[in-house]
């Protein structure tokens, strides 16, 4: 725009102009102009559109600042899942979080396990690369009893190594699962068997706890829900719904583990393997009381999760029932990573209601809405 005086007229401030310029940089005719005062639309230039990026045969996230410093170890751990190495694509309509049926041997009960790389829709539309649990994103429900003598086989079909951690549960030092310290890591086509008794009730979650921000991140986890041996001791009600929190990074085809650093903070939001509009509905009557068990599954940011409707009453954390006097109501309870609390929600009135995470970030899909929500919100019907 030569000839034009871009300047606005007299500089508001009286710095001397040497001191508003970097040395050897041009900082533009906007050097003279009140902070204040946009240059047009017209002077700005075109956003420039990021990509995915190649780092040897990794694919790195757009945005994510890289130094010849970083290791390449650093580089594989925030790489995008290897598409060559996904052995399984679930069908669209899967669903993860199944009740897994155990046989029983000599009174234990047996699980069986098999780790793998998946595709997984988390909406019709859009499929992320996934580490699953018997090809399903959460990984299959444990439902146990109190007692129980369990034993659970993890057979690894991962390109990588990997080991389960029983998160809140009090087991033998060598069964509790953190690589490289209670145990070697399972190595590819390995499978190694966990074995313990529970002795407590409540609301419980397994997770990978080998480089659990890139496998747990992605999808190597699920629930463990124990009842307690005597039912009396356990806050009752009509229904339940367990909900396992999860973010996802998915860009341009390519899923990466997400994590609150540059250029690997998440875009999609899931409850239990979904984001809205193809989460579950709570159908339920007038005057049914459901008890909402909420996993921190996710393990980046806390979910302030919010209930429509009415208030809830807080009855367990961590597992844990709490006493009378400690029980409380809610209408918004902050799930951080790792926790969980059992909460029981009474329909008031009927209609739909919502239950969302209260950043509303959170609730959109890749920064969209689509049907009024996204992400971490799903509907309770009343009729
Ligand atoms: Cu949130």
């Amino acid at each position: 725009m030569s000839g034009t005086d871009m300047g606005g007229g007299a500089p508001i401030n009286s710095v001397p102009a040497d001191s508003q310029t970097m040395p050897g940089m041009d900082m533009g005719g906007a050097s003279s102009t009140a902070a204040s005062t946009p240059a047009p639309l017209s002077q700005l230039p075109e956003t420039p559109l990021q990509t995915p990026t190649r780092m040897g045969t990794l694919v790195m996230p757009p945005g994510m600042i890289m130094t010849k410093s970083m290791s390449m170890d650093a580089m594989r751990d925030m790489a995008a899942v290897d598409l060559n190495l996904v052995t399984y694509a679930a069908p669209p309509e899967a669903r993860g979080d199944q009740p897994l049926t155990p046989t029983t041997v000599d009174g234990v009960k047996v699980f069986n396990f098999e780790t793998s790389l998946i595709r997984w829709n988390i909406l019709p539309d859009v499929q992320v690369a996934a580490y699953a649990v018997n090809r399903q994103v959460p990984g299959p429900r444990l439902q146990l009893t109190q007692g129980d003598q369990v034993r659970i086989n993890v057979k690894n079909t991962l390109p990588e190594s990997t080991t389960i951690h029983w998160h809140g549960l009090i087991v033998p030092n060598a069964m509790d699962g953190p690589a490289d310290v209670t145990q070697k890591p399972i190595a590819p086509g390995q499978t190694f068997t966990y074995a313990f008794s529970v002795n407590q009730a409540g609301t419980y979650f397994y997770h990978s706890h080998r480089s659990p921000d890139r496998q747990q991140g992605l999808g190597l986890y699920g629930a463990l829900l124990v009842a307690p041996k005597r039912a009396a001791a356990e806050p009752k009600a009509d229904l339940e719904y367990t909900l396992q929190l999860q973010e996802w990074l998915q860009r341009e085809g390519y899923t990466f583990p997400a994590m609150i650093m540059e250029g690997a903070l998440p875009n999609f939001f899931t409850i239990n393997g979904k984001a809205y509009p193809a989460t579950d509905t709570i159908r339920m009557r007038l005057g049914q009381r459901v008890k909402l068990r909420f996993i921190g599954s996710n393990n980046n940011f806390v979910h302030p999760m919010h209930v429509h409707g009415g208030p809830f009453e807080v009855v367990a954390r961590d597992g844990e029932v709490l006493k009378e006097n400690g029980r409380f109501l809610a209408d918004t309870l902050n799930v951080g990573p790792g926790q969980r609390y059992d909460v029981l929600w009474t329909a008031q009135a009927r209609g739909t209601w919502l239950i969302h995470c209260h950043i509303p970030h959170h609730t959109t899909n890749d920064n969209v809405e689509q049907e009024g929500g996204g992400g971490l919100t799903m509907k309770i019907v009343v009729e």
